[in-house]
């Protein structure tokens, strides 16, 4: 195949058969290096607002051609996943829940990107026998948002996010570089216009400008780290356990968009909005077994259980002081005693300190002695005040 006709055929026939194949939108990016990304990326390092989960070679991010020999074209796809969870379980006092965003609903995204990319390759090599690809989702080294919108898949908003016209926001990105010469589309116009609700809304003002964000601000990022968290973003992670989905709710592009119609992406609620006590004493075999196939499982239990405590600790339910209780008395691991004090002292009360007290006098890690005592302090800080109000 040489003729620009025979690849513009291919193009269309690829397009066509994308829905057949799994794909809920297909574009076509030059393969030439992504430049202005480039010092974009390079003004994000030095800021400081690099969350560390991306590609530290910035060009190996910014040009195909180190990735891949000769490279023609990237087929950028994107698969679209829901936004509402049915028969949602309710938090309840003495029964509460937290929350796994959005993106860690159903099967791991990576495993069906990854699926639907290589449906895409048995397909193209039935038409090009000596087609070379090389596919990424997520953790390979192009920005797939800069791929993404190279193709025409959608904008780049200001939330951050590629926004479809089709699919909203909801969509997972994926992308193969290829050795065919598939004439690229045309980039969308960006749609945000004068709204500012996805910056008016974030916690933490972690949209620090339009399309800009520091990633160390984002609760996303917060939520899937594995240390102590800062007393102002324990507060505003609310009872969020992985991800964060504020930015894209409140946007008005996604309204009424929930896509139900990729089965393995499909929630179990129970699982995404899931009783947080149970989670405390939750077992690796267990949680392989609950979370193992999905996306919030890459870190491992420990960042969902300390974000169990944190929701407790905001829920400010007295029910889950014993729990909190045993955590701060026995969880070998100083993150979930030291965050188990923070909680204690947000629910407050006589059995909160009592707890806090006896642990005091047990406890021989640093960071842990540390969260007692200023857990302890805020008691007297609240004794005081009451003596200021009774005086
Ligand atoms: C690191 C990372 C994170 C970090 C940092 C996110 C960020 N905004 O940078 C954290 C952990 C915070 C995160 C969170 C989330 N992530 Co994330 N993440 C990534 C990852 C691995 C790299 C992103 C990156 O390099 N960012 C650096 C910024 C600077 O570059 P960029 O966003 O890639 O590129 C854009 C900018 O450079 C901008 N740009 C270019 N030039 C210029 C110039 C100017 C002046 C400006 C203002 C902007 C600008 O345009 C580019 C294209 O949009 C990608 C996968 C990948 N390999 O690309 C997924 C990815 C971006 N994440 C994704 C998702 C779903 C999320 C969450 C929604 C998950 C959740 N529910 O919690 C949140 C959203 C947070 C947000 N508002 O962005 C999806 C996005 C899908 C979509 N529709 O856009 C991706 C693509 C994964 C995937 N394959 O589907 N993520
Ligand atoms: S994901 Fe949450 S914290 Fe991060 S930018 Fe969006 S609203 Fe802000
Ligand atoms: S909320 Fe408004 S500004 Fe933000 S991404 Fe959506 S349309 Fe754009």
């Amino acid at each position: 195949m040489d003729s620009t006709a025979a690849w513009v055929k291919l193009k269309a026939d690829m397009k066509e058969a994308a829905a057949s194949l799994g794909i809920d939108k297909i574009g076509v990016a030059s393969a030439a290096p992504f430049t202005t990304l480039k010092q974009r990326l390079l003004i994000h390092r030095e800021r400081g607002h690099e969350s560390g989960f991306e590609e530290p070679d910035l060009d190996r991010r910014t040009e195909p051609a180190l990735l891949f020999e000769d490279p023609q074209s990237i087929i950028a796809i994107a698969i679209a996943y829901p936004s509402k969870l049915q028969d949602a379980p309710k938090s309840e006092p003495g029964a509460r829940r937290g929350i796994l965003s959005r993106s860690a609903w159903g099967v791991d995204y990576h495993t069906v990107l990854r699926d639907r990319l290589s449906r895409l390759e048995t397909w193209l090599r039935e038409h090009v026998p000596n087609v070379r690809v090389e596919s990424m989702v997520d953790t390979g080294a192009l920005s797939d948002r800069a791929v993404a919108e190279r193709a025409g898949i959608g904008w780049s908003a200001k939330n951050c996010a590629i926004i479809t016209p089709e699919w909203g926001s909801w969509v997972y990105l994926g992308e193969m570089i290829t050795n065919l010469p598939l004439p690229p589309d045309i980039p969308i116009t960006d749609n945000c216009g004068t709204c500012t609700a996805c910056i008016d809304a974030c916690p933490t003002d972690a949209l620090v400008g339009p399309g800009q964000l520091n990633s160390q601000r984002c609760i996303s990022f917060v939520t899937q780290t594995k240390g102590l968290v800062s007393d102002e973003m324990m507060r505003k992670i609310g009872n969020r356990l992985y991800g964060c989905d504020t930015c894209q709710i409140v946007c008005p592009e996604n309204r009424g968009k929930n896509w139900t119609h990729q089965p393995e992406l499909q929630p179990d609620a129970e699982k995404v909005k899931p009783l947080l006590v149970p989670l405390l004493t939750m077992g690796n075999r267990t949680f392989k077994e609950v979370y193992g196939s999905g996306a919030s499982a890459w870190r491992g239990r420990k960042p969902i259980q300390r974000n169990a405590v944190i929701a407790l600790g905001n829920f400010k339910d007295k029910s889950a002081i014993p729990h909190l209780a045993k955590v701060l008395a026995e969880d070998p691991r100083f993150e979930l005693r030291a965050t188990a004090a923070w909680s204690l002292a947000r629910i407050g009360g006589d059995d909160a300190e009592t707890a806090l007290r006896s642990a005091a006098g047990r406890e021989r890690e640093e960071p842990v002695i540390e969260a007692i005592a200023a857990a302890l302090a805020s008691f007297k800080d609240e004794a005081s005040k009451e003596d200021e109000c009774n005086a």
